[in-house]
């Protein structure tokens, strides 16, 4: 009784250090957040949008864009993006065939380590969906983007008119 109750110990001992070896060494695991500097986000302006001269200001939309640099070795990927100044922020692509274009939401994009990915128009950006207000040039929204590898940004995006765009 003594003996099988020991070894169930030891079994147990035995399946606890591998688990924490295996947590340890994290080569498989998913990537860990980066540090710093590892993650930049430049460039970041969303458009103004009047909500007097939307049709239905609850669908309204506008878009924001940023280019995203990952300086790490490690592969990310921005999943998520959020402001508590628009109901939804969606990440979309502009797909173009021919002379029309459309928008495809996106789950997520990749940063391969070492690269950086441009939001811009005619290509990625954000669809900020619903606006809980004006948002008026020469003010700012604050943006939360979260990656893959748990790093959160919280990043102050100047509000710029369309037409001065950068
Ligand atoms: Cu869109």
């Amino acid at each position: 009784m003594l003996k099988s109750s020991s070894t169930a110990a030891l079994r147990a001992a035995l399946v606890l250090f591998c688990l924490v070896a295996l947590v340890g060494c994290g080569g498989t695991a998913a990537p860990q957040p980066h540090d710093g500097d590892d993650l930049s986000i430049t460039s970041a302006w969303a458009a103004a949008i009047d909500l007097s001269t939307a049709v239905d200001p609850e669908a309204a939309m506008s878009v924001a864009y940023a280019d995203i640099k990952n300086s790490s070795d490690e592969d990310d990927a921005l999943i998520r993006v959020s402001s508590d100044a628009v109901r939804a922020i969606e990440i979309h692509e502009t797909v173009t065939s021919g002379n029309s274009g459309s928008m495809v939401e996106v789950e997520r994009v990749d940063l391969p380590a070492g690269s950086s990915v441009s939001l811009k128009p005619g290509g990625l950006h954000l669809m900020l969906i619903g606006p809980r207000d004006d948002l008026v040039a020469g003010t700012s929204i604050d943006v939360r983007f979260v990656f893959e590898s748990g790093s959160e940004m919280d990043m102050r995006v100047p509000v710029i008119d369309r037409a001065d765009r950068p």
